[in-house]
This record gives structure tokens, sequence and C-alpha cells, in this order.
């Protein structure tokens, strides 16, 4: 029974480096994310602007005082900005221009700030394209 403890302790041990590795890992460019539910209105989001191709909404964790993340309805493979093939290159530029206009919308006439984290490196959390739209306060440079 020691030999089967010690073994049920090693696998316990596998598992959880494998949990922390896994947590870092970059998952299949067609697994679904918590913006799927978003786009598909399961959880409720508070939109900001939406048209046939993109939706933005009010990021559920500010970073400043306007916080706005815009995706493209249709990920496509695009979990990243690093996935990016010449076919997206029409998403890319609507997004980005969309950016512009909600910076109109929310008041943002004094400069904003737009962030594209890209994998583990960049501190990405959730593997569905994503622009972050930051104003309202002095931006600071170099971002953390
Ligand atoms: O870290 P990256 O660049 O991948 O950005 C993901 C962003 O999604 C973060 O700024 C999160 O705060 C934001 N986020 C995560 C969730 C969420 C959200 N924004 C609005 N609503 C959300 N819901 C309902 N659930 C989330 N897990």
């Amino acid at each position: 029974s020691s030999h089967l403890h010690s073994s049920t302790t090693s696998l316990s041990m596998a598992s959880e480096k494998e949990a922390a590795l896994s947590a870092a890992a970059v998952p299949p460019s067609d697994s679904p994310t918590i913006f799927d539910k978003i786009i598909n209105k399961e959880i409720p989001s508070k939109v900001v602007f939406e048209d046939d191709k993109v939706l933005a909404f009010r990021d559920i964790a500010p970073q400043a005082p306007t916080h706005i993340i815009i995706i493209p309805k249709v990920k496509d493979g695009l979990t990243g900005l690093s996935k990016a093939e010449e076919r997206h290159t029409e998403i890319l530029g609507h997004l980005l221009y969309t950016a512009k206009l909600i910076a109109k919308q929310e008041g943002l006439a004094d400069g904003f700030r737009i962030v594209i984290n890209d994998g583990p490196s960049g501190c990405q959390s959730v593997y569905h394209i994503h622009v972050h739209l930051l104003g309202g306060r002095q931006m600071n440079w170099p971002p953390g």
C-alpha cells in the first residue's frame, strides 16, 4: 500500500504539473471561448457597438474609465493576431476602424490606447482575437 500511495502521489503531482502547463498553453484555434457566449447573448454584456461583423462591449475588469473589447463575431481561426492569415486582413482593418468609431462615440477626443495581447508572453487570456480600447485617463509608456 505504501507503493500504491507513492505512485498515487506522483500521479497527482504529474497532473498538477500538467494543469500548470496547460494553463499557459495556447488552445486550438477552433476552441470556443467565453466570447462566443457573449456573442450569442448567453452571457450578458454591456454592448456599445454592433454590426454584422463585429461586437464591442465593456470589459468586465476595466483598466481605465473607458475599457472596451472589440471582437469579430466569427473567429475563423483567429485566436490571436499571431494566427492572422491573408484572408483576415479585412476583418482586422474593420476591428481597428470600429475602435476609432467607438473612441469618438465615447468622447475620447484627446486620445486613447489600442492593445492586442498575443500569447502567454503578451498576457493574452481569451483566445478569440480582440482589440482593447482604453481611454479616459492619461495612459503611460512603457506599458506593463
Ligand atoms: O487578457 P486579454 O488580452 O486576453 O483580454 C481579455 C479581456 O477580456 C480581459 O480584459 C478581461 O477582463 C475581459 N473579460 C473576460 C471576461 C469578460 C471580459 N469582459 C467582459 N465580460 C466578460 N465575461 C462575462 N467573462 C469573462 N471571463
